[in-house]
């Protein structure tokens, strides 16, 4: 059984979508990070970074439990432990992986920076167009390569389920799909599938 520690935010849509993609059981602890609970000493001991997701695989490698946090690297680890969405193939594996450390290190760091000072009360003209450039450059990138692959690396990947529900924020960090034609059609088609609408609603709050 994989327990899910998450929230209401794109990093932790990325695990319950995937744990609806591979059809893996799960069970959903909610973490109100508005109440503070990643501060928890009982949260802690699971994920020291005090941030969602994590997860607590209670049947880990060798029968054992096994505990993780990093998004990207629980995408990998159920990608690999279902295997499913994990290619056979080493280049196209590792095409995966590029894409998706492309979302770790650039759109979900990027876009979260420009998400909150676009919500900040406090306006910080300089911040707002510093992450809002970051960001219009990096849904370049994703529009280019969507225009000549359907899929980030090809084929449907946990490199679209990290990057998808960080799009969906899209409005908050102030761009209009209708500007990138690829990713919105990659976008309409991700949200068409019951596996990621179903991963989408988690966690029930
Ligand atoms: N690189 C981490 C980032 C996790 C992260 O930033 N989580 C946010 C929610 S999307 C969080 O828990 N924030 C709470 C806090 O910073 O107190 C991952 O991908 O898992």
């Amino acid at each position: 059984m994989i327990q899910l520690y998450t929230w209401n935010t794109p990093n932790g849509k990325k695990v319950s979508i995937m744990a609806e993609e591979v059809g893996i059981p799960y069970e959903v602890y909610p973490i109100n990070l508005q109440q503070g609970d990643q501060h928890k000493p009982e949260y802690l001991a699971i994920n020291p970074n005090n941030k969602i997701p994590s997860i607590v695989d209670t049947d880990g490698p060798g029968g054992k439990p096994l505990t993780l946090f990093e998004s990207g690297a629980i995408l990998m680890y159920l990608a690999e432990k279902t295997g499913k969405l994990w290619p056979q193939d080493v280049r196209k594996r590792y095409e995966v992986i590029q894409w998706l450390m492309f979302q770790m290190g650039g759109v979900g760091p990027m876009f979260g920076q420009a998400n909150y000072f676009f919500r900040m009360t406090e306006k910080v003209p300089y911040a707002i167009e510093r992450f809002h450039k970051e960001a219009l450059r990096l849904y370049k990138v994703l529009d280019q390569q969507l225009g000549h692959k359907e899929y980030l690396a090809g084929e449907y990947s946990i490199a679209d389920i990290a990057t998808y529900p960080w799009v969906w924020r899209h409005e908050i960090h102030q761009v209009k799909l209708e500007e990138f034609p690829n990713i919105k059609r990659w976008f309409d088609v991700i949200s068409a599938r019951p596996e990621v609408q179903r991963g989408m609603e988690i966690p029930k709050t």
